[in-house]
């Protein structure tokens, strides 16, 4: 691998945090259940979800908590969404008021919380970004402004945070006659990205998932198979069924599972990113936590961390 993705490259295991306001629904709207895509999936007005995330208030959000919770599994990196679908920024953007701060209200930036927790611990911190917005009407009627407005983001999010990582999701709704996004737009982003800092590692879904964009491949809930292909891999999966937080998913795989994955993904020479999805208040329940702690458990005793 080449400098840049070096330590991705030895990290092995991470964490994936998905967190945004479709959290606060805590999977369940009515009678419909889903967690990030709730908004899409149960047909809530954008009246009703602005509502709701005006209400967001994660004040149990522990940054130093996360990182320890990681670390002790043998975790050397964390990715937490940024920007998911719904288009509802976790840090304090500037460029629109479509933000935890701004919308509802929670003076807190937790993406530099986490940053400054994860540098102290020495665990590194990227970002996931959808290019897909469900909720910037240009995304639909005026794509090069909502490209710009999308670069502006890249442009806070690189310089003002120094991720490790740029976890691009959302490219990939290629039948969806409203996502516009072409290989063209990714090659562009990538490079647009690249300008700003050339050590940030880009996974392949920023381009159209074809094995040689970005820095690393991105099999999802499927364990990356060996012989290793030419790119990097990393296999991501949820602890549970859903990546945002649904209190009434409690289906957590357990420890024995997990380690015998990232067994079979480390001996394929792939990365192992595992989800969790904190509550709408910010908590990492007990159903989450405990099999992680049993990993850490499982890597004292090997060992391995
Ligand atoms: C995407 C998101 O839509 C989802 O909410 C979550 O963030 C996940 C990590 O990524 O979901 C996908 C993306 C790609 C495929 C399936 C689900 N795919 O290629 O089969």
């Amino acid at each position: 691998s080449s400098p840049r993705t070096r330590w991705f490259d030895e990290a092995r295991f991470g964490m994936f945090i998905h967190f945004g306001a479709y959290s606060a629904f805590k999977g369940q709207y009515g009678t419909c259940r889903d967690a990030e895509w709730i908004k899409r999936q149960c047909n809530i007005p954008w009246s009703e979800y602005e509502a709701k995330a005006a209400t967001f208030n994660p004040a149990s959000f522990d940054a130093n908590a996360i990182v320890q919770l990681a670390k002790q599994a043998g975790q050397k990196y964390i990715i937490i969404t940024a920007k998911h679908h719904d288009g509802f920024a976790m840090w304090p953007t500037s460029v629109n008021r479509w933000n935890l701060r701004d919308h509802s209200g929670f003076s807190r930036d937790i993406l530099r919380e986490l940053k400054t927790a994860a540098t102290a611990n020495g665990i590194k911190l990227g970002f996931y970004y959808s290019i897909w917005d469900w909720h910037d009407p240009d995304f639909v009627a005026n794509f090069p402004g909502y490209v710009t407005r999308m670069k502006a983001q890249l442009q806070e999010l690189v310089t003002g945070y120094d991720p490790a990582v740029l976890w691009f999701d959302g490219e990939w709704s290629e039948t969806n006659p409203t996502n516009p996004w072409s290989a063209q737009n990714g090659e562009d982003l990538e490079r647009f990205v690249r300008g700003i800092s050339p050590q940030v590692v880009i996974n392949n879904r920023v381009v159209k998932r074809r094995s040689v964009d970005g820095d690393f491949g991105t099999p999802e809930q499927a364990l990356a198979g060996s012989p290793p292909s030419i790119q990097l891999q990393e296999s991501c999966m949820t602890i549970n069924n859903t990546w945002g937080y649904a209190a009434w998913d409690t289906a957590f795989k357990s420890a024995t599972t997990m380690v015998r994955d990232l067994a079979t993904l480390t001996s394929n020479g792939a990365n192992f990113l595992l989800n969790i999805g904190p509550t709408d208040t910010g908590a990492v329940t007990a159903g989450q936590a405990d099999p992680l702690r049993g990993i850490g458990t499982w890597m004292t005793t090997n060992g391995a961390a």
